[in-house]
């Protein structure tokens, strides 16, 4: 790699356009004949679509050139976002509304005769992430950069994203994700910043002169060496000046590497050693909240995290910069375990590279960490067997190993040497197998812990990591996660948008907390009618993008009940279709006149991990329910189930604005923060919902009164664990329950055949972790409550404009103002 220059002052910019309908029409013209070479009468939509994204970028171009350069120049502290997942979602409404761009655009493609909304469904959203997790990321670097906070996202260019799901005869069918087959207009390639990565070998200690003294160091010999290219991806501010930068790194093989075998003349060697570096970057692992041990994805993390370190010492700081500073200089922010490893990789930088003492280096790095867990569930937490991280980072399991044993003699000192605590605090585990418990290693490393709602973070602090909160109570805190206002509220639900800006003006949309300025309109008999028919109208967009996509029909006027999110057990999919069992079964054996129920459609969205069998059943389950409820001539007039295959942000879009209830059902203490509750409730869905996550702080903000609250709190549930969970206790006592499980056991939704649910049966008989039974009865009369309250329409939508006007709170750019009061302590560039 060659040196590169380094902007010191701005350098002259081509300034990009000024936004004019005739003008719009020259750029896309120009892009459509010279960049996709073709002419509108040949030009397929993909060759338009592209060309559009092309013409739009050229309207964010200076900003983003003029950001990059005053970070450059002015060098503030900047927040390095480290993430293994941005779950995106479609590019190209998300920049025109940022730009202010989308009328301009619209016209000048309708004076061509194109419809914008046509070229829209032309992009392949890019699917980097799984679930949860992944879309947060995404919504904090979109916050970040509407906020002008100096910021840059890191993380990985998978070729192939999560995969696209399928339904064959109700069951999941996985399929790759080719994304970038279209080819990806929004992205930028830098072959000549690539970055070398090494691997395995062996570690040997050098003796050096170093003025009269003679020292010891360690040298890492590594075994082999891939490159990292990095893309870069605009992360345009809304409407600021502000554009910040997304940078994923993509695996390529060292021209070295396949030179030297060239040389021996095997050629099938050099490009299968090719294929073998590639590999790194090539697909999402699928696996959400249970991470799979497996080596090719310590690859990925590593791979990832040393390019970014890399990247941001030798790029982004200027020319000698003296890293003893570096913590005025950068947070890097550890979106949960993945990015790990960059502890130990800064470590080797300062003292194998640097020549830093270790007490220097660790100071420096202690002072440049914070880390953001997500989870309660143990089987979250990654471990890395010792035995593996040693063979691909030796050097690093070294560094690890140093971290611990001072860490160690520090708990040992402080606790009277309890060697109990010793063990149990150990970054190294010792069964089943000896592992690096990567969460360890990151509250040992950062400077803050945080957890991302109040209950988890308290949680974390009680139950998770409480060894670590006794010993450094100052480390731990809380930021409540939140969603991006702009493409959740402003995109997804124009209606809602424009209703709202009229009444209190467009400010919401970067300052969402003036939301609570709609509150009087909760009592206003109009505004509640034009929000109903905002909805309605939301609904009647769904069922068209249903019809489309998946020939799926919904009817349009009933109450839209959504549960949408990853499929697992703790989320508990498997109560909402106990629910619609119910419901069924009632119906169908003449306990409920269909006259007396309020007609509703479920519809589902749910991934499960391709190993997780349970959670494939549990989608089987819901589609043959569905199956037998649609086709009943009775039932299905008045109960529907959609579920829409391969759930994703684009369909997110749609189906949120749409919903009536949202379903927030996991068991108290499972679901660590949630964020699609966010999103139902500032788009005025009632949430029915455990008290768990950020559910509790929803609730506290919308009022008991809107809010449908059921289920175990999370110390009953503790306690009822505690004294030893019977699950069929609930079944046998409670004869709706035993008549919806006895239906799915005996075959009603398996065309008779009982083998197929039964895991499911015995595992809710038997075990049922998740206190699915213990929560039936309690969830059956908050959904009582739902029907009540949803007959009055005036009380409901009162209610929905109040959930709107009261979830401010859960904007992204309060999560960034937290995080920057609490952790970053970094400031916003001057506009
Ligand atoms: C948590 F541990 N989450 C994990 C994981 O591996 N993947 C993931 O998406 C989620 C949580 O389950 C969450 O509660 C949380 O809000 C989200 O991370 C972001 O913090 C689901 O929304």
């Amino acid at each position: 790699m060659g040196s590169v220059a380094r902007v010191t002052e701005s350098t002259p910019l081509i300034t990009s356009p000024e936004p004019s309908v005739e003008g719009f029409v020259r750029e896309y013209l120009r892009e459509l004949n010279f960049t996709q070479g073709t002419v509108l009468e040949r030009a397929s939509t993909n060759d338009k679509y592209l060309a559009l994204a092309r013409t739009v970028r050229h309207y964010l171009m200076s900003r983003w050139m003029r950001t990059t350069n005053e970070h450059l120049r002015t060098q503030p502290k900047a927040v390095a976002y480290l993430s293994a997942e941005y779950l995106l979602g479609r590019q190209l409404d998300n920049a025109l509304i940022a730009a202010d761009l989308t009328e301009v655009a619209s016209e000048a493609l309708a004076s061509l005769g194109i419809d914008l909304a046509d070229l829209r469904e032309a992009e392949v959203e890019p699917g980097l992430g799984n679930g949860g997790l992944g879309r947060l990321a995404a919504c904090f670097v979109d916050s970040l950069a509407t906020m002008s906070i100096p910021a840059i996202g890191y993380g990985i260019r998978y070729e192939y994203g999560i995969f696209r799901q399928n339904f064959v005869d109700g069951w999941q069918v996985e399929e790759p994700d080719h994304w970038l087959d279209n080819g990806s207009p929004w992205e930028f390639a830098h072959p000549e910043h690539e970055v070398t990565v090494s691997f395995g070998g062996r570690t040997e200690t050098v003796t050096e002169q170093v003025g009269d003294d003679t020292v010891e160091r360690t040298r890492w010999v590594p075994g082999w060496k891939v490159l990292g290219v990095p893309y870069n991806y605009m992360v345009p501010g809304y409407r600021n000046g502000c554009v910040n930068t997304l940078r994923l790194w993509s695996a390529r093989a060292t021209h070295a590497f396949d030179l030297e075998i060239f040389n021996y003349g095997d050629y099938a060697e050099a490009v299968r050693a090719q294929t073998f570096a590639e590999n790194i970057s090539k697909v999402l692992y699928p696996e959400d909240s249970t991470p799979q041990g497996k080596e090719l994805r310590l690859q990925q993390q590593y791979f990832f995290v040393a390019c970014s370190l890399r990247d941001f010492i030798d790029q982004l700081l200027p020319e000698g910069f003296d890293l003893h500073r570096l913590p005025e200089r950068v947070c890097f922010q550890l979106n949960d375990t993945h990015p790990v490893i960059a502890v130990p990789e800064l470590m080797r930088i300062l003292v194998d590279e640097q020549g830093f003492a270790w007490d220097e280096a660790w100071e420096v790095t202690q002072g440049c960490f914070a880390y953001t867990c997500h989870t309660l569930l143990p089987e979250a937490l990654e471990v890395w067997p010792v035995e593996l991280l040693g063979r691909l980072l030796p050097r690093h399991l070294e560094i690890i190993y140093r971290i611990n044993d001072e860490f160690l003699d520090e708990v040992r000192e402080s606790s009277g040497d309890d060697e109990l605590l010793v063990r149990r605090m150990s970054i190294i585990a010792e069964h089943p197998q000896r592992a690096v418990r990567m969460a360890h290693l990151a509250t040992v490393a950062a400077t803050k812990v945080n957890g991302v709602a109040e209950l988890h973070s308290q949680l974390l602090r009680d139950k998770v990591l409480a060894d670590f909160a006794r010993l450094w109570p100052e480390k731990f805190t809380n930021v409540t996660n939140g969603v991006t206002p702009r493409r959740f509220v402003r995109l997804a639900n124009p209606g809602l948008s424009g209703l709202i800006t009229e009444a209190i003006g467009d400010g919401w949309v970067t300052d969402l907390d003036r939301l609570r300025d709609l509150e009087p309109m909760a009592d206003d008999p109009e505004f509640r009618r034009r929000f109903r028919e905002v909805k309605a109208a939301n609904k009647e967009r769904l069922a068209g993008f249903l019809e489309r996509r998946d020939g799926i029909e919904i009817p349009a006027d009933t109450m839209l009940d959504v549960m949408v999110k990853r499929l697992h057990e703790y989320k508990r999919q498997t109560l909402k279709i106990l629910h619609v069992v119910t419901l069924y079964d009632r119906i169908v054996s003449g306990r409920l006149d269909p006259e007396d129920v309020v007609p509703r459609t479920v519809v589902f969205g749910a991934k499960a991990a391709p190993g997780y069998a349970m959670a494939k059943q549990i989608i089987g389950l819901i589609n043959h329910v569905g199956s037998v409820v649609n086709a009943h001539p009775e039932v299905s007039r008045v109960l529907r189930v959609a579920f829409p295959a391969n759930y994703d942000v684009t369909v997110a879009e749609t189906l949120i604005p749409a919903a009536d209830l949202s379903e927030q059902i996991s068991l108290a203490g499972k679901e660590a923060s949630g964020t699609g509750n966010m999103k139902f409730a500032l788009n005025g869905a009632l949430t029915v919902g455990t008290d768990d996550g950020a559910n509790v702080e929803i609730r506290q903000l919308v009022g008991d009164d809107n809010f449908f609250l059921f289920g175990l709190t999370e110390p009953e549930a503790a306690a009822v664990a505690e004294a030893g969970y019977r699950p069929s206790a609930y079944y046998e006592e409670n004869p709706v329950l035993r008549r919806a499980l006895d239906l799915v056991a005996r075959g009603e939704f398996s065309g008779g055949d009982r083998r197929v649910f039964e895991p499911i049966v015995s595992n809710l008989l038997g075990e049922d972790r998740f206190m699915v039974l213990a929560d039936f009865q309690s969830y059956l009369d908050a959904q009582e409550r739902v029907e009540t309250a949803y007959r009055d329409p005036d009380a409901w939508s009162r209610a929905a404009v109040l959930n709107v006007a009261r979830s401010g709170f859960f904007s992204s750019d309060r999560s960034m103002r937290d995080y920057l009061d609490r952790i970053w302590h970094a400031e916003p560039m001057e506009a």
